[in-house]
């Protein structure tokens, strides 16, 4: 058979177990017997031990979602009596980042339990939006990697994918952002102060997990005490991802740190029974708190640890249920599949081996050969400052065995290189895990590649670029490992629970098939000319919009007009994201008004949301110009009522819930090459925004969906960013740019800072002085006319709501079940197995 033959055997192969992996299955409601009836009341009271009239809202919440967790329950436990009965190759999803936001009516949308909950709140006087609402966010993560995470665990459980997440149980999460003054502060997420209902302790599955030194964090730092091993025990913490129907419940495992049992008091027989209990209280530090950086690796030796402990804890967990059902080490890569999210747990490829070594006592190339087998890795960032490489040094303290694995991977490797690859000596300095210097140092994302037998990117382009420049010369040595899996999101969470009005207009057109195949959207594309769909979608829009601004207005005092066009840029605010070319945007918007005033021009509010890294100052001022924009545009009479700028502060997944379905306009603006992939992009994509943006990450692939037509696509491509430094002169944009200079001369000018010279002049400097990596002025002219095109077409309503519609009918493929259909059938090779 030729290759080509057997290449296409494969590709319709999977393409059958993918059609198989989406295809919807029937889901009847779940059964409410008379034992869940008093559920709630005895919640109420024995939980709190208090007079069901005497409590607040917290308990209520919380009796609600010990209900729903009580009627998930027997299911969850079907579920993994099921995986263990029949022995299927199980998922696990190991990320240091899960960004689950808030989980009651999401199981309960998944458990099909909204008419009975509409019943039920009814009777018992309740208001359901208001319970919701004393939910904390499970803030577990920055950004779009953990939010990915998210959606990949709830499309396996819907998938009825044997699938387990693996993370840490953070007691504080991404911190809360407040804006004092414009300026963003930090505030501690403390979203467990109260018992949190989703969660169940398992002691008796707890790890132990052992270091090479002792360590403690004294002031926040780290002080480490080498050559004293030590021990620490990992406790986990699961919570239920429930699949659509509610036929599958996984589990997301969480580790939560703490001292060992046998904790040695003896040793402080001195009578220094307090400072032993102290170093308790270190052990228990290490999770306490998710790392705030999203694309910059900053080298904390406790972020490493906490690597090293969810690696530790997953793989001694999975291994442990492995042995349970398998005695043969052999078939560990047929009973499971290891995905890494990013080089995070990388260390998990020193750790497996260390196992087999010497635990399984395996001879090196088995060992290697089922490492290699079991796990997989995922890129997700070609930031170069974002890709961990840690201290060989600490691996010597810390973890010496591994460091002992990793060489001799290492020597094996270059050994390999160099008999492929004749006097291709650079070639081999590229290549090698370790990266040469000063500080000599361990690359993670060499060692994830060599030591996995799949490498993906999460967006065609993305997986293009780490394939033929960030990663070249390792893809060259392994091609066969690469390929792309291009991102999606959930339509349980993103379509069906943010947006009701929406939801219910697309089941009444096509019917409900599309929640668990949204391939079916593309059933609403001759809807596009249909007079009476076209009015019915933009009264759902109209009713989102309504809803947002009635809950910014009860929650805030903020004043939006829902008669204005809802244009957002929501995501973590970072330089590459470029939130300052909006804002010059806007800017160069607000002079045209105020050159003329009686321009015509729809009326705009334009949002913005997003954290920036506590130490990453240029983006805290990039939200201190959006905060004075906002600040000085409100309070201008000549623009009032044509545009508004909002800083929409502590962006999260429930405000993105809120604020996504309410939008007209979605602002994907990164530096072509630079955004993986966005999955912001996806969800207003679904909720029927219309794309302003470059040709970067997946929003190539969403615009080539929908047809360009459909798309307001503008700027430099990323072969034209990759080549511009010959060329890219700021200045010359400034010189010859009239809306580019006075949108800059304004801002220079002190009209958004009137009380606050020269604040903004770091902005300057990055924008015209340093010849500015992110090419901001290169696109601000061509997204002006982007940006016009987009009004004109506003003007027609139908033409608008018709384009959105084809969005709409082209976002199937942007499901993460396609995504988790894809990577099952490509990389894992694991099937549903229904729970019984
Ligand atoms: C070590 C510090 C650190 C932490 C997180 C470095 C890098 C990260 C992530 C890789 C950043 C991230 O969230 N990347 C985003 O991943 C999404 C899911 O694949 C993509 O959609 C985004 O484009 C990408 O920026």
């Amino acid at each position: 058979m030729s290759g080509d033959r057997a290449a296409a055997d494969v590709r319709e192969l999977n393409a059958t177990r993918m059609k198989k992996l989406l295809r919807p299955f029937e889901c009847g409601p779940i059964q409410l017997t008379g034992a869940n009836d008093a559920l709630y009341e005895r919640h109420l009271m024995f939980d709190n031990v208090v007079d069901p009239l005497a409590v607040g809202p917290r308990e209520r919440y919380e009796a609600v979602a010990r209900s729903v967790r009580d009627i998930l329950s027997q299911r969850w436990i079907r579920t993994e009596q099921t995986y263990d009965r029949e022995n299927p190759k199980r998922v696990y999803y190991l990320s240091m980042e899960f960004l689950i936001g808030r989980s009651l009516a999401s199981n309960v949308a998944n458990l099909l339990l909204d008419p009975v909950m509409r019943q039920f709140t009814e009777e018992k006087g309740l208001d359901w939006l208001s319970l919701l609402e004393q939910e904390p966010d499970a803030g577990l993560g920055n950004g779009g990697l953990g939010r990915l995470a998210a959606c990949f665990i709830e499309s396996m459980a819907t998938m009825q994918i044997p699938a387990m997440g693996y993370g840490l149980r953070y007691e504080y999460g991404i911190f809360r952002q407040a804006i004092r003054d414009g300026w963003q502060t930090e505030q501690p997420d403390n979203w467990l102060r109260y018992p949190d209902p989703w969660e169940v302790a398992r002691p008796h599955e707890e790890v132990e997990v052992t270091l090479g030194c002792s360590f403690e964090v004294r002031g926040g730092a780290l002080v480490v005490i080498p050559g004293e091993p030590s021990m620490l025990v990992g406790l986990p913490y699961d919570r239920p991802v429930v699949g659509y129907g509610g036929k599958t419940v996984n589990t997301l495992r969480l580790w939560a740190a703490a001292a060992p049992h046998s904790f040695d008091f003896q040793v402080f027989s001195a009578g220094d029974f307090v400072g032993a209990l102290a170093e308790r209280l270190t052990a228990e530090s290490l999770t306490r708190v998710l790392y705030p950086d999203d694309s910059t690796s900053m080298g904390h030796g406790l972020r490493f640890i906490q690597e090293y402990f969810l690696v530790a804890c997953s793989l001694a967990d999975l291994v442990r249920r492995f042995r349970r059902n398998n005695d043969d080490w052999g078939v560990l890569p047929e009973k499971a599949a290891i995905q890494l999210n990013d080089t995070h747990p990388s260390l998990a490829v020193p750790e497996l081996m260390r196992i087999l070594l010497d635990e399984g006592r395996l001879g090196w190339d088995e060992a290697w050969d089922i490492t290699r087998r079991t796990l997989a890795y995922t890129n997700h960032t070609l930031l170069p400052e974002a890709l961990e490489k840690w201290p060989l040094r600490w691996f010597e303290v810390l973890l010496p065995r591994h460091l002992e694995i990793i060489l001799e991977i290492n020597h094996r490797l270059l050994g390999d290189v160099r008999s492929r690859f004749p006097h291709d000596e650079g070639r081999v300095g590229r290549v090698s895990l370790i990266e040469e210097g000063d500080v000599r140092k361990i690359r993670m994302a060499n060692l994830a590649i060599v030591g996995s037998h799949s490498t993906n990117g999460v967006a065609a382009i993305h997986s293009n670029l780490l394939r033929t420049v960030t990663v070249k010369d390792l893809a060259e040595v392994f091609p066969e490992r690469f390929s792309n899996k291009t991102n999606g999101v959930t339509p349980r969470r993103w379509l069906l629970l943010a947006n009701p009005a929406l939801a219910a207009t697309i089941t009444r057109a096509i019917g409900d098939g599309w929640i668990t195949d949204l391939s079916q959207l593309e059933r609403l594309k001759p809807l596009a000319g249909d007079q009476g769909f076209l009015s019915e979608v933009r009264a759902a829009k109209r009713e989102a919009k309504i809803r947002f601004a009635e809950w910014l207005r009860s929650t805030s005092g903020v004043e939006i007009d829902p008669g204005t066009i809802f244009d957002s840029q929501v995501k973590r605010i970072h330089e590459y994201k470029r939130q300052l070319l909006n804002g010059l945007r806007v800017v160069a918007l607000y002079n045209r008004l105020r050159q003329n005033p009686d321009l015509a021009m729809a009326p705009r509010t334009f949002f913005f949301a997003g954290k920036a890294a506590p130490a990453y100052r240029l983006a805290k001022i990039v939200i201190k110009l959006l905060n004075n924009l906002a600040g000085t545009i409100d309070g201008d009479p000549v623009v009032r009522g044509r545009m508004r700028v909002v800083f929409l502060p502590d962006y999260c997944v429930s405000l993105a819930e809120k604020l996504i379905p309410a939008s007209d306009v979605s602002n994907q603006i990164s530096t072509a090459g630079y955004e993986a992939s966005g999955t912001s992009n996806m969800k207003f994509m679904m909720n029927g925004a219309l794309t302003i943006g470059t040709r970067d990450g997946a929003a190539i692939e969403m615009s080539e969906a929908a047809g360009e037509e459909n798309f307001f696509l503008f700027g430099l491509t990323a072969d034209e960013v990759a080549r511009s430094q010959s060329w890219y002169s700021p200045q010359w944009h400034y010189d010859n740019e009239p809306e580019t200079r006075s949108a800059l001369d304004l801002i220079f000018s002190g009209h958004f800072s009137r009380y606050e010279p020269g604040v903004f002049e770091p902005l300057r400097d990055t924008l015209l002085m340093h010849g500015d990596r992110y090419r901001h002025l290169a696109d601000l002219t061509a997204y002006l006319d982007a940006d016009r095109r987009l009004l004109e077409l506003y003007a027609d309503q139908d033409a608008w709501t018709r384009k959105a519609i084809l969005n709409i009918a082209a976002s199937g493929r942007f499901s993460s079940d396609r995504s988790i259909a894809e990577y099952a059938a490509e990389i894992w090779d694991a099937k549903p197995c229904p729970v019984r």
